[in-house]
């Protein structure tokens, strides 16, 4: 059995969507990031970054005792890795496979998220930081538009770098994308969607945080933004 730390974020859906399609049973344990959940001892016990998502494995493949771990990419590689699925076993498909997982983590997260901060949530409405996210988010649209323009999956089958990918090409609208201008992301897109696995990884959205999602209150916003060093000492 797989705990697995979780908020219903695009990061969240990374590691949901990957158990369900392999089939791995897992507990979610809900942290709630809008109330803080992220700074409690037991959190930061296996995730010292304070972000979701994590997982403890307490059935390791050699045996021993659990085993902890944070950043969805190399949660996906591990879990790739236990259950030899979704990733290749060819090297040279591997490492290809590997960049494109990477690519995600260093760069579609991170600029889509600070898209979001700066045109969602700011509330200085900054044109500068603004622009410049969401032409970095256009920009890696357009990597992967062209990527995908003869192949169907980011690395030849649909793998954990697809995986990575498709939960921050959902809210493209968020993002300031308008997904006409991308016709192969779009096609990868509506083709990840209608995976049931897919479904059913989103589904844990309206049991585990209904309503309209986002941020909801100043409080929130104090816990999300406000964040230094003295957040995460105990
Ligand atoms: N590089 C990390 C990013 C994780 C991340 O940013 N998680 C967000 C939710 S999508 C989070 O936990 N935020 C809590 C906070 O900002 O305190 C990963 O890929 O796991």
């Amino acid at each position: 059995m797989i705990d697995l730390y979780y908020w219903t974020t695009a990061n969240g859906h990374k590691i949901t969507i990957f158990l369900e399609e392999v089939g791995l049973p897992y507990n979610i344990i809900p942290i709630n990031i809008l109330k803080g959940d992220q700074f409690k001892p037991e959190f930061l016990a296996v995730s010292p970054n304070n972000r979701i998502p994590a997982i403890v494995d307490h059935d390791p493949a050699d045996n021993g005792p659990a085993i902890q771990m944070f950043e969805s990419g190399a949660i996906l590689e591990y879990l790739a890795d236990k259950t030899g699925q979704l990733i290749p076993k060819d090297l040279r498909a591997r490492a290809d496979t590997m960049q494109w997982l990477f690519w995600q983590i260093g760069n579609l997260g991170p600029m889509a998220g600070q898209n979001n901060h700066f045109a969602n949530y700011a509330v200085d409405k900054i044109p500068y930081a603004i622009n410049r996210y969401r032409n970095e988010v256009n920009r890696l649209y357009g990597v992967m538009n062209k990527r995908l323009a003869d192949r169907p999956f980011l690395s030849g089958k649909y793998s954990i770098a697809d995986i990575a990918c498709y939960p921050w090409v959902v809210p493209y609208e968020r993002q300031g994308q308008n997904i006409s201008d991308f016709p192969h992301l779009k096609r990868w897109l509506e083709k990840i969607a209608a995976r049931p696995a897919v479904v059913r990884a989103y589904e844990h959205v309206e049991k585990i945080n209904p309503g309209p999602g986002g941020i909801r209150t100043a409080e929130e916003r104090a816990i999300l933004f406000g964040q230094t060093a003295t957040s995460i000492k105990q």
